[in-house]
């Protein structure tokens, strides 16, 4: 089985942006510089073949390129912890490539995704009990913002399981526009 998403990669120079945002605070798990992404649609676990449909569908949307800028910065909570993101603006472009994707992914054959849809770069996951660490980053990072960027592609990336942790590899690319 192949655990897949589809994700923009920011460029270098916005990754760094959001590596120098990270501090040393030993509460917050950053993500590593290979793994900033910002996701279009979670697939989750398919088969091979099924994984060559849903590449074969994404080959086949169109959309054109559009500019991104880094803007803010917030949290997402669950039961035991949260996810910590760079925010971006404007959302209705990649909003709009997300609507595509997702009816790509449908025509490969996917259960639709019910979850409503939440542009964001995850730079930290952190458990509960540091809560306190995350709110202090909030309030330090509250004006986090770039230039804008352009967004020239999009990525089919498969998501592997290591002895270092979560790696992901990208399997396709896919040019826009
Ligand atoms: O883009 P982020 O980092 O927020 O949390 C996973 C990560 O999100 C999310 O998909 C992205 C690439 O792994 N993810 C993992 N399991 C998921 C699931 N079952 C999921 N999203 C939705 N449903």
């Amino acid at each position: 089985m192949h655990r897949l998403f589809v994700a923009i990669r920011p460029p270098e120079e916005i990754r760094d942006l959001l590596i120098d945002a990270m501090d040393d605070s030993p509460a917050l798990r950053w993500v590593g510089e290979d793994n900033l992404h910002l996701t279009l649609r979670f697939i989750g676990e398919v088969e091979r073949p099924h994984a060559n449909d849903i590449a074969a569908a994404l080959d086949r949307l169109r959309s054109t390129a559009f500019q991104l800028r880094i803007s803010g910065i917030g949290k997402f909570e669950q039961r035991n912890g949260g996810a910590l993101w760079a925010g971006i603006e404007p959302k209705e472009p990649v909003a709009a490539l997300a609507a595509k994707v997702e009816r790509a992914c449908q025509q490969a054959g996917l259960e639709p995704e019910r979850r409503a849809y939440h542009p964001h770069i995850t730079l930290a996951r952190w458990n509960r009990r540091n809560a306190e660490a995350v709110e202090a980053f909030l309030r330090r990072n509250a004006d986090l913002a770039s230039a804008p960027f352009e967004v020239t592609s999009f990525i089919l990336y498969e998501s592997r399981l290591s002895r270092h942790g979560r790696h992901y590899e990208e399997v396709a690319a896919f040019p826009l526009g």
